[in-house]
């Protein structure tokens, strides 16, 4: 009754903001997310018959709240999968910046689902278990799996692999170890009922989405960047449309971004994209990798280079 679990956080090459009208956290716009390996999650799950209550530590620190309830629903789900009442000691660490926008989330909650499906003794497939992931945090379902990774919009969407390879660093420069003001759920329901831009970019959002697809598709990082760069910020103008403005920006963010457009004058291929928060992640080649980090670097806290990483996976239970 014992699993753990490692996963890693994505970067949305194609973003998620805002969730359809339907039960189930179904995204509204469908996302392309590229595994993050080198930042890692690792949750270990615990199903004991002598607790009274579910019980969350996050970084070594006793969570309650918000984020005890969301994995309490997570398990749930698997006790009711898996015909039992008992509750579970969870224990998660991030060697990462937690709720900050590096997608803590998203690795937490696919180290979750795949550590507590294992501990119950349940057997899923990976899409079940991506979409047991979606319901708890929709940028979850993408962390499931390892490469690129899709995900729609239907009903009861899962993701799936685009992609298992492709040449590519990303370099994240971040600019904070805090944590951010405004949470990805309450800040894209914000958008979606006060910024006027919110219409526009949930139209728009599927064809920047598959030019990121076709540029993955083909390989073809040039194409992949500045789809990519659309994405980000298109997605930014409908947040800072958003009233009051959801301004995720610092001031090194913009220095940052600006950084970027100096080395691709250099004539290096180097593509910025932002998430709900201040951090900066530049795709760009391998090769070019140490020289991205290297002019990112003075501006940032903590400079990581990543490469694409693979599926979350069990490393200890069965
Ligand atoms: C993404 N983000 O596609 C986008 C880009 C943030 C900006 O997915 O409400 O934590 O738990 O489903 O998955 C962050 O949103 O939100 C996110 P919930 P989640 O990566």
């Amino acid at each position: 009754m014992k699993a753990t679990a490692v996963a890693h956080p994505n970067v949305a090459l194609a973003k998620y903001w805002g969730k359809r009208d339907v039960p189930g956290n179904v995204p509204a716009t469908p996302s392309l997310s590229v595994s993050l390996g080198g930042l890692s999650t690792r949750t270990t799950v615990s199903f004991e018959a002598e607790l009274e209550g579910d019980s969350l530590s996050l970084n070594e620190h006793e969570a309650a709240g918000e984020p005890l309830v969301r994995v309490t629903r997570l398990l749930d789900e698997v006790r009711a999968l898996a015909g039992i009442a008992t509750r579970a000691r969870v224990v998660t660490q991030n060697d990462f910046p937690t709720a900050s926008g590096l997608a803590s989330s998203a690795s937490g909650f696919a180290a979750l689902a795949v550590a507590a499906v294992a501990a119950a003794g349940v057997r899923l497939d990976d899409r079940a278990i991506s979409r047991m992931a979606r319901r708890a945090s929709a940028s979850a379902a993408r962390s499931v799996l390892g490469g690129f990774v899709a995900l729609g919009t239907e009903d009861d969407a899962a993701a799936e692999q685009v992609a298992s390879e492709l040449p590519l660093a990303i370099v994240v420069a971040a600019v904070t170890l805090a944590a951010k003001d405004t949470g990805s759920t309450s800040g894209m329901a914000h958008s979606r009922s006060t910024s006027p831009y919110y219409p526009a970019w949930v139209d728009d959002a599927p064809k920047v989405a598959a030019e990121v697809r076709a540029a993955v598709g083909a390989g073809d990082l040039s194409r992949l960047g500045r789809a990519a760069e659309a994405s980000a910020f298109r997605m930014h103008a409908c947040m800072l449309a958003s009233d009051p403005a959801l301004l995720y920006w610092a001031p090194q963010t913009i220095e940052l971004l600006h950084r970027v457009r100096a080395l691709r004058g250099e004539g290096i291929e180097a593509y910025a994209t932002i998430d709900a928060g201040p951090h900066v992640k530049v795709i760009c080649a391998p090769a070019d990798a140490p020289r991205v980090a290297e002019r990112l670097s003075p501006v940032a806290v903590r400079t990581i280079v990543a490469h694409v990483g693979g599926p979350a996976r069990l490393v200890e239970g069965s």
